[in-house]
């Protein structure tokens, strides 16, 4: 008997144009909830408009980063996600928040890492001068963009760059290497080895 399609939640921020790849593409399991710290994120909408489940946890009202966390676990595991993916998401998270996801928690980071971790990574790496720029898919652990990596595409960075058309090149790259990392996971073909992550071949048809 075939294996259950894995449920996915995602988390976001902004437009949600990597959750609409996603949503695209056959990424090999079901969104089933789309969660955000902005009420007004784009991909909230996108989720509404594909009749998928959507809520927003306002940090605010929250005492400290350990509560939001606490509730946006519980929040979560109503729906019973086998896979976290964070895509765009744009608060750090707590080591309790990675604990409760160990292994199931994945995220599309905006360089090659480990180079620029962090934020507004496409002006640091124009202000390097590097000729290669890209993304990076990772597990998400307390260690802030610094997760097993799963899978990276690269992109020519060009003399006559700016953030903006980086930035664009960039996530044309997203959009593709998000949804065939989630493939990976839901097919069951990834192992975590140390720092290191080794892609099992396919399953003989
Ligand atoms: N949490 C953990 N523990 N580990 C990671 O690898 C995480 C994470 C949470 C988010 C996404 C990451 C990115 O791809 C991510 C990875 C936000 C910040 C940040 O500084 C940094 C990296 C990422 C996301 N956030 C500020 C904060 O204080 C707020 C920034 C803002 O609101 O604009 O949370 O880039
Ligand atoms: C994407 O470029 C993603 O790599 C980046 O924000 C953009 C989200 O776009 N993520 C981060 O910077 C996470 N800290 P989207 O909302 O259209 O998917």
């Amino acid at each position: 008997m075939a294996a259950a399609r894995k449920r996915i939640a995602v988390l976001v921020s902004g437009r949600g144009s990597n959750l609409a790849a996603l949503l695209r593409q056959d990424c090999g399991g079901d969104v089933v909830v789309v969660a955000s710290n902005k009420a007004d994120a784009g991909g909230l909408a996108i989720a509404r408009e594909a009749g998928i489940a959507t809520f927003a946890l306002d940090a605010r009202q929250f005492a400290d980063r350990a509560a939001f966390d606490a509730a946006l676990v519980a929040a979560l595991n109503e729906h019973a996600p086998d896979l976290v993916v964070l895509a765009g998401f744009m608060r750090i998270l707590s080591p309790q928040f990675t604990m409760a996801f160990a292994g199931r928690l994945i995220n599309i980071h905006p360089s090659l890492l480990p180079s620029f971790t962090g934020l507004d990574t496409h002006a640091r790496a124009l202000a390097e001068g590097v000729k290669l720029h890209g993304c990076t898919v990772h597990f998400v652990t307390a260690e802030l963009d610094r997760g097993p990596i799963i899978a990276q595409a690269a992109v020519q960075v060009e003399d006559d760059d700016t953030p903006e058309t980086l930035a664009a090149r960039v996530l044309v790259q997203e959009h593709q290497l998000l949804p065939h990392a989630v493939r990976l996971f839901c097919q069951g073909r990834l192992r975590i080895d140390g720092a290191r992550v080794r892609v099992q071949p396919p399953a003989a048809a």
